[in-house]
Order: structure tokens, then sequence, then C-alpha cells
């Protein structure tokens, strides 16, 4: 689990040398207990009944998931499921969420999620929505901070691994995606070994300013390399995305060994606004491709797929100006952008040193025509017209940097396992800190945007070996919270994390917490199977499909006895909770259901679909416990051998019976 990222990274070299590292560190265990000074744990109790100051998202990794933490006690308020099924709440299985994971691959159960993104205003963290790739199947998903919902996923064409994904530009008006494996464009049947001639990349802009609406605005074709990780530019750098490649090699077998070949590797700079432009004038080539476009119906809350069948791609070649390529040392991870927008650090993760490009002398390098060949139409910078400095020293393995918005950089090292802090300008290393252990991803609250919260800094480490009570084989990832405030850094808190988040981002809960939906309206669920009321449960049957209209509120289902389905039915249960009131949900779970349990959000309907097996009465009750009364809260529904003549029947209570009549006799 955590070896093939070390293989992925090319850092099979490394590798051996980080397990040393490894033991290293384990074999020093009082030293790190005391790394933890004297007032850590008051700087990371939130008393019982107080809220902790940010929210955190970090990403699920190989769960796929995005998990939510009070910071800074560490605390797990949630689990907000995106690109795999969850059975707690039924994200995946009721037919309502099932479309979310519609791929033109089939639906896909399960995918890898690497980066959490938080939507921007002016380059900093607005509170609206997260973004976050699935790496496999490459897509990227809308989290609505509302609801802490999945609403929206796209897939991404022309794409094989969407790593270097989904980082926003500063008013979110586009998230990208970058191919990590470069694939035949369109893909096609042809020899693996075709690679320089047959495989590109593409760098994909996909608008995301409108909820329910992201599109996939260009792509633009690239030569065949890796591409990595990505960021947009800000201040007088905004306009531009970067993004880290690998395999200027261009190899595609034994990538450790032959893709790490050249000194250097490159950061494509990308001119979106270029783009635009040639977008306008008709340059980019529309291509019949299929990819789909799925979204959650606010009214019905039921999520539909749309299949969209072109993209518009761009050749640098017909768009000059688009892209430029800074030579960066070596096999470059992470490319980070200063608060300040100037400065755009690399990670490059066999280098010797932190690499920094100055934007400035981008422009200039550019203007005076600084250019060392051409590749694709994509002209190569001189290293030396474009850097700004070089971190001397700093560790090994350079992956990840974040910044605290006074001035410094903060970069994790993989193999030497810390922290780096250093000062940026002056490119010199002010403090370091270890972490436990083989730390990837880093992140400030704000950190990579303008104006960093430069507080507090959260580790996220791959390897987590002895700093929790042993669990078997496998350990929980281990995230550790740091605080920044001061000139050195100092170790606040280890805490457990769940799958392995690769990032995370960070906010002040006061930009959230006060904008949560409480309940659903009911009279704005316009779902077809909605109950607003007991009078409106029944059955219906058309051939052999079975559709059970239900209520759920405290403590009862309505109906609640159930008779005339048949072996060989389909049976649909719709459920509304008809609660309108704050975090009262019920469940929904009948004998040998083979797809999940439901859970049902005060307000909404919510479908279980049901195949009998064999004649006889199966009970179905609710699975979350909502009042006194909760196990009181059930219901028996009778299956009859096919073709009996057992009648259709869902009871219903004689006050509903009642109001059923008078509104009868009203018409
Ligand atoms: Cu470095 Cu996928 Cu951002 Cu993991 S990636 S560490
Ligand atoms: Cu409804 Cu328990």
């Amino acid at each position: 689990m955590k070896i093939p990222f070390k293989r992925s990274a090319g850092l099979a070299i490394a590798g051996i040398a980080a397990i040393g590292i490894i033991y290293a560190c384990a074999g020093q265990r009082t030293a790190t207990t005391n790394l933890v000074t004297g007032d850590a744990a008051a700087k990371v109790y939130v008393a019982p009944g107080s809220y902790d100051e940010y929210y955190a998202f970090m990403s699920g990794g190989y769960s796929g998931q995005v998990s939510v933490y009070g910071l800074p006690s560490g605390r797990l308020l949630k689990l907000i499921p995106v690109f795999s099924q969850f059975a707690e709440d039924a994200y995946g299985y009721d037919a309502e969420s099932k479309p979310l994971l519609e791929t033109t691959y089939g639906f896909i159960p399960w995918d890898d999620s690497h980066h959490p993104e938080l939507s921007m205003t002016d380059g900093v963290p607005d509170g609206r929505w997260l973004f976050i790739n699935a790496n496999n199947t490459p897509r990227i998903a809308r989290i609505d901070l509302t609801r802490f919902e999945t609403d929206e996923i796209i897939q991404i064409p022309n794409s094989a691994g969407g790593h270097a994904s989904p980082f926003t530009t500063p008013n979110t008006k586009y998230v990208v995606s970058a191919t990590r494996f470069s694939v035949p464009i369109p893909n096609t049947d042809v020899p693996i070994d075709s690679y320089k001639k047959s495989f590109k990349g593409t760098l994909s802009f996909i608008t995301a300013d409108q909820p329910g609406k992201m599109d996939i605005a260009f792509q633009i074709l690239m030569p065949g390399y890796n591409y990595d990780l990505g960021h947009a530019g800000k201040g007088p750098s905004d306009g531009w995305f970067f993004f880290t490649s690998y395999n200027s090699e261009q190899a595609n077998t034994k990538l450790e060994e032959n893709a790490s070949q050249n000194d250097k590797d490159y950061i494509a700079a990308v001119n979106y606004k270029r783009a635009e432009e040639c977008v306008a004038q008709g340059q980019a080539k529309p291509m019949a491709v299929e990819y789909f476009h799925n979204y959650v119906d606010p009214g019905s809350r039921t999520a539909k797929s749309e299949k969209k069948t072109s993209v518009k791609v761009i050749d640098p070649v017909n768009c000059a100006g688009v892209v430029y390529y800074l030579p960066t040392p070596k096999s470059p991870h992470g490319v980070d952008v200063d608060p300040t927008g100037e400065y755009i650090v690399a990670g490059g993760k066999l280098a010797t040193v932190i690499p920094v490009h100055s934007f400035t002398k981008l422009q200039k390098a550019i203007a005076d025509k600084a250019f060392d060949k051409t590749v694709d139409g994509i002209p190569v910078l001189k290293y030396d017209a474009v850097v700004a400095g070089e971190v001397q020293k700093p560790g090994l393995g350079p992956l990840h940097t974040e910044f605290d918005g006074k001035g410094f950089a903060y970069t994790s090292m993989f193999i030497s396992s810390e922290v780096v802090k250093w000062k940026l300008g002056t490119w010199e290393v002010v403090d370091r800190i270890p972490t436990y252990y083989s730390i990837g991803h880093l992140m400030i609250p704000g950190g990579d945007s303008k104006k960093p919260w430069g507080k507090y800094l959260v580790a996220m480490n791959k390897i987590t070996k002895d700093r929790y009570l042993p669990t078997g084989p496998e350990m929980a990832q281990s995230a550790q919270l740091i605080d920044i405030s001061g000139d050195k850094m100092k170790l606040l808190l280890d805490f457990p994390t769940i799958g392995e988040p690769h990032y995370a981002q960070a906010l002040p809960a006061s930009l959230i917490k006060d904008k949560q939906v409480k309940f659903h309206k009911l009279a704005e669920n316009t779902n077809p199977w909605v109950t607003k009321s007991e009078a409106d449960g029944g059955i219906t049957r058309a051939g052999k499909k079975i559709d059970i209209k239900m209520i759920a509120i405290r403590s009862h289902f309505a109906p609640d006895n159930i008779e005339g389905v048949q072996v060989g039915d389909t049976v649909n249960f719709h459920v509304t909770n008809i609660e309108q009131d704050w975090d009262i949900l019920h469940g929904f779970a009948v004998l040998g259901a083979q797809t999940s349990e439901l859970i049902l959000q005060p307000g909404e309907t919510r479908t279980l679909t049901w195949i009998p097996r064999g004649p006889g009465v199966y009970p179905f009750y609710c699975t979350d416990f909502c009042s006194a009364l909760h196990q009181e809260m059930q219901g028996y529904i009778r299956v009859s051998p096919a073709g009996s003549s057992v009648k259709l029947m869902a009871n219903v209570s004689k006050k509903a019976q009642a109001q059923l009549a008078e509104a009868q006799k009203e018409k």
C-alpha cells in the first residue's frame, strides 16, 4: 500500500535510504517523546462543548473519500464519501446517489483520491466548496460545504491518472487535471514501445464556478511525459498555471531507473489567458471523446448522469506562447507558488537542492527568447534565466512546500523524514523538525493561498510504525500537528487518519460553521417518490416492479404492513423522512437486503431496491436510534409465491384514512 507510492515516485533508490532512516528514528523513541514541550497538551485541548478553530479536510487516498477533522484537537468530525461507496449513509448504494459514480468505464465503486482543494475568492479559501480528484479513473468532484456532501463529479477524457488535480485558479474559474500517465490520444491499440511516437499528455482546464455545471473548457496536448502536480499563479502570476513533469526521458519501462536519467525535467508554465484567446480564435480543435458529468439535482436530491461527446484540444504548435518549459532538477514532484505569486517552488524529489523559479525572470526570459530548444512547439527556457535561487542542503527527498504568509516556506522531506523551514528570498534554512515517519504532503491552513493562516502545520506521514498501539500489519496513517506561530516549530499532537491523506486543506471554522443546512424542507422535496404525509403512502405494481411509498417519523413507518408482493418482483422502498428538525435521522433496513441500508436525512427521500428470494414475511426496521421508541420502529412485508392471488395492500393509520377520505370529498 505504501510501497507503490515510492515506486511510482521513482524513489526506489531513495526508498532504501529511507528505510534506514525510519529504523534510525524508530530507535529513538525517548528522544521523540521529548520533542513535545510542556504546554502542548493545553494548546490542543478543546474542552467538551467547545469548537475547534479550523476545519481540516483530508483526502482518504486509496479509500477514495474525504475526512474532516477539527484542529487543533485532531478530532474526526465526519467522513464525506466521494469516489467510493460508503455503507454508513448508503452513498453509491441507494438509487439517488448511484449515478454519481457512473463513468464511461461503467459504475466504479472505488477510486483513489489525492488532493482536496478549497474554492477561492481572490486567491483565498472562501468555504463554498471543496474539490478533490479521482486518481485512477480521472475525475473531479465538488463537495458542497453547507452540507458536506458530494454534489457533482466530472470525468476527464484523454487522461490516465488524474494526479495533478484539482488545483484551483484564484477565483475558482477553473480547476485543473493533468495526465500522470501519458497514453495514446485518442487511446488506441498500439505497441507500448511506440511510446515516444504515439503517447501524449494532456492538461485539462475545467470550469468550476457554477455548481452543477462543471465542464471541460479546453485541453492542452503535451509531450508524452508524466505530469505530476500543479498550482495556479496568483497576484502578478495570476493567469498562469504551473505543472511539474518527470520522465522527460519518455521511458515506458522500469521508470525508477529509466526516468531518472536526465539531470533536469520540466515545470510546464501555462498561460491560460493565452489558451482562452486561442479557443476564442478557433485554434482549438474539437475532438470526439466520451465522458460523464454527474450532478445532484437539489430538489429531488437525486443524481443525474449526462454523457458528453466532445472536447476542445489546443496543440501548442498552433497556439504560440501558451506553454513554456522551465528546466527543473530532478524528477520534480510538488510545485507550489508563494503567497506573493512571485516564487514557484519545485520539490525535486531526487534533487539535492530546492529550486525556486522567479515569475519576473520567467517573463523576462520569454521576452528575451532565452530558450535552449523547443519541444513539440514548447520553448524550453534557460535554467539560469528563470531560477531565483536554490535552497542548499535542505535535507533529502523534498516533495511539497506550503507557506506561512510571514516570508517563510516549509518543505516536506520524504527521505530524511522532516519538515524544513526556510526563508523566501535568502533561501536559508532556518529550522527543521523531524516527522514520524516519511512525510508526504504537509499543510498549513490557507498555506497555498494568498493569505495563509500560518499558526499550525499538519504533517501527513506515510509510515506509522511505533507511534500508536499496534493493530497488526497495517497501522493507521499518521498526521502530526506542529505549532508554527513562533521562530521554532513545535510538535503538539499525533493523530491517526483514515486511508492515506496525501493532502489536506484547512480554513477557519468561522467561514463555514454558520452556513450549515440543518434539514431539507419537505415542501421543496421534488423527488418523484416523495411521501409528504402518512396519507400519501402506498403500494403500486407495474409488471414485476413494486414501488412502495413510505414515511418515517419518530417512531414509526407508514405503511408498516405490506402484502401482495410475489417472488420474482423487484421491490423499491421509497422512504421519506418527514422530520423537520436538525440531526433527526432515520434508517431503513429489510431482512435479506442485498445492497446497503438507507440513512435518511430530515426531509429527504431515498430508495432501497430489494429482490425477495422466497415466500415468507420479512421485517424491516429503523437502523438509527431516533427516540425512546426506536426499537418499536418496525414493520413487515409479506412475500407470496409467483402467481399468488394475495391482493396488493399497504396499511395506513385510521387517522390517515380519515384524512384521505376528507381529501377525496373535497375533490
Ligand atoms: Cu505527494 Cu498524490 Cu500530492 Cu501523495 S502526492 S505525497
Ligand atoms: Cu427512526 Cu430509529
